[in-house]
């Protein structure tokens, strides 16, 4: 009986987690513009009515480097991030905690395939030109990262204080 029960917990929460990856991903709306479904992370939030009370303007280049790669926000901000990809190869501005994008980067060097559409992360084309919205609620050392395949282990990541 007890082993019946484990099992059912196990199938719930898997129903669950399923769930909530479906949730999760945004959905492509009118031409460029992405609508996401509000998200809470550890390392802040997002909910479609949010305006932008900073803006941030990021680079990113084919010697793997983020310019600038430090930055500083203060808890509350919602920082629209302009991420523009200056290279020849495709890259990525992805939000997290260290932590988050370690484990995110060892899971694309094994699946590269993999495509992700969050509201803090912006995949950018070479040449273009994206803009996200975040929300950092909580004061601490945040970082974000390019998780393309090579592009993280080779130093392509940054820090933002949150104050
Ligand atoms: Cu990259």
């Amino acid at each position: 009986m007890k082993r019946a029960i484990t099992l059912l917990s196990l199938v719930m929460l898997l129903a669950f987690a399923m769930a909530a990856t479906v949730y999760a991903h945004g959905k492509k709306a009118h031409g460029e513009a992405i609508e996401y479904d509000p998200a809470v992370e550890a390392f802040g939030e997002y909910h479609p009515s949010f305006e932008a009370t900073k803006t941030v303007d990021v680079s990113m280049a084919d010697s793997m480097r983020f310019s600038p790669d430090e930055l500083t926000v203060n808890a509350g901000d919602v920082v629209k991030f302009i991420v523009s990809n200056d290279g020849q190869l495709k890259h990525e501005f992805v939000l997290g905690t260290a932590e988050s994008l370690q484990e995110h980067a060892v899971l694309m060097e094994k699946f590269p395939g993999m495509e992700h559409e969050e509201p803090y992360m912006a995949h950018v084309d070479p040449g273009k030109t994206m803009e996200i919205l975040w929300k950092f609620t909580n004061t601490g050392s945040y970082a974000f990262g390019c998780l393309l395949p090579g592009h993280f282990a080779a130093g392509m990541k940054g820090r933002i204080t949150v104050n």
